[in-house]
């Protein structure tokens, strides 16, 4: 193992200690989301490729290793998700990739029977799957309403292998630049929120027999892009071509080109520290909504106690001033159903007291689910006035609030228990210093590799 890795692979180890110290404890009785599994965090980097029907991924895979692995063609001929990952050479299909438990497939199972005819493992004892898993996937149909036939949901599959990849290529066949029907769908449905994992890729360059052609293609690729990718800035676009037998040889001056696959290449060979990086990321934000809900959620408990003792402590004072008085008028000789009227008023403002308080405390209860925001910006008011922070923090707090609120109107504020200091501490410390500084170590690490 080189020294990077070794450094990846500490960081890694960190970044399961922060869960197993920081997290772990306080998720499950602050019914918080679950975090990702250990599978999740010590599998393998990840490289997922998408695209139009050929337009270049399985020829840019097996460029990648060297050997034919995948089939390729002009013809549609691999309608399947390959994954291609280390080991002794295999083929493992569908029902058997996802059956066994050495490899984190088993969930793939809920996308049911005819996903799993187009589902399947290659392992091969490749250099560069020593360090990457490359993950193929059947081209995308560019025509509206096709996507649908394919008899599983295409959108949901990408969508799993998207979240667990590290890096998503996506790929245009230069000829044929059209984003209609599953690209659409891919794009809104699968790839949302993971746009900093995507790298567009407009292959097939050496097709162009000018550059008008070139010009007249990158335009709509980007016209098309602009009106499915939901941002406003354009994301970059790789222009490559990939050596193919018997090709013609490219009309456009080629070298830049051949510079941009080598950068492609880099990116791939680069997917390790990005997962480093996704994994770091992962964290922060888990720890970081978790802080907020576990702190917001103690302060709403604290809120209701207060509140129910404040009233308890009034209803105990009422009665023994009542059972005060009973006595006085006992040792004083009054008539004897003066004190029986002020015993029998004090058990029954004990007894319907205790209703009432109860209806008291249900009500608070009820109006501090509703004002967790409140909650919230008590809470927070110092951090809220630092202006760089503030956007973040709202933002923090929008992806936290749903949950919170479902969680304590599903649960109920009593059922929660004490956030305790050091727990406090221990998540604090995790998120304002444990967590940056592996980020620091990794930005550290790579500045120095080669
Ligand atoms: N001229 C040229 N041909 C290419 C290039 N990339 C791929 N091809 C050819 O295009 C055809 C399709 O390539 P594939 O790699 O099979 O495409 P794919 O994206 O895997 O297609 P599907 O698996 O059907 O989705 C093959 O015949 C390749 O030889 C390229 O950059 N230039
Ligand atoms: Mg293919």
């Amino acid at each position: 193992m080189g020294a990077v890795q070794r450094t990846l692979s500490d960081i890694a180890l960190a970044v399961q200690r922060i869960y197993g110290e920081a997290i772990d404890p306080l998720e499950e009785r602050f019914a918080f989301e679950r975090r990702p599994g250990e599978s999740e965090i010590a599998g393998a980097p990840t490289v997922l490729f998408l695209g139009n029907h050929s337009s270049g991924k399985s020829t840019f895979i097996n460029h990648l290793l060297a050997a034919p692995v995948q089939k390729t063609g002009l013809a549609p001929t691999d309608d399947t998700f390959t994954v291609l990952m280390n080991g002794a050479e295999e083929d493992r299909e569908g029902q058997a990739a996802v059956s066994d438990p050495t490899l984190p497939f088993g969930d793939l199972k809920s996308f049911g029977p005819e996903f799993l005819s187009h589902f399947r493992v290659k392992l091969r004892s490749t250099e560069v799957l020593r360090e990457v898993t490359l993950i193929d996937s059947p081209g995308m149909i560019d025509a509206r309403g096709e996507g649908s036939d394919r008899g599983y949901d295409f959108a949901g599959a990408v969508r799993w292998f998207a979240e667990r990849a590290d890096v998503v290529f996506v790929f245009f066949d230069a000829e044929k630049p059209g984003t209609t029907g599953e690209t659409l769908q891919v794009f809104t449905q699968s790839l949302r929120g993971i746009d900093h994992k995507l790298l567009i890729v407009m292959n097939k360059m050496d097709r162009f027999e000018s550059l008008q052609d070139f010009a007249r293609a990158y335009g709509s690729l980007c016209w098309n892009l602009g009106k499915i990718i939901p941002r406003k800035d354009l994301p970059h676009i790789f222009t490559t071509y990939l050596p193919v037998d018997g090709a013609a040889p490219p009309a456009l001056p080629a070298r830049d080109f051949e510079g941009t696959r080598e950068e492609l290449i880099r990116e791939v060979r680069r997917a390790p520290a990005r997962r480093i990086d996704n994994l770091i990321t992962q964290l922060e934000e888990h720890a970081q909504r978790l802080y907020v809900h576990a702190r917001v959620i103690d302060e709403a408990r604290r809120n209701l106690r207060r509140f129910g003792a404040k009233l308890w402590t009034l209803l105990v004072f009422l009665i023994l001033f009542a059972g005060l008085a009973g006595a006085i008028t006992i040792t004083t000789h009054q008539e004897w159903w003066i004190p029986a009227v002020i015993f029998g008023g004090a058990a029954l403002v004990a007894y319907a007291g205790s209703f009432v308080i109860r209806g008291l405390i249900r009500g608070s209860e009820r109006q501090i689910v509703a004002g967790l925001s409140d909650i919230f910006e008590r809470l927070y008011a110092r951090e809220l006035l630092v202006r760089d922070r503030v956007e973040d923090l709202r933002a923090l707090w929008g992806k936290v609030h749903p949950h919170l609120r479902h969680a304590l109107e599903k649960v109920g504020v009593r059922a929660f228990p004490k956030l305790r200091a050091e727990e406090r501490d221990r998540l604090a410390g995790a998120v304002e210093t444990e967590i940056p500084a592996l980020r620091a170590q990794l930005h550290r690490e790579l500045k120095h590799s080669p």
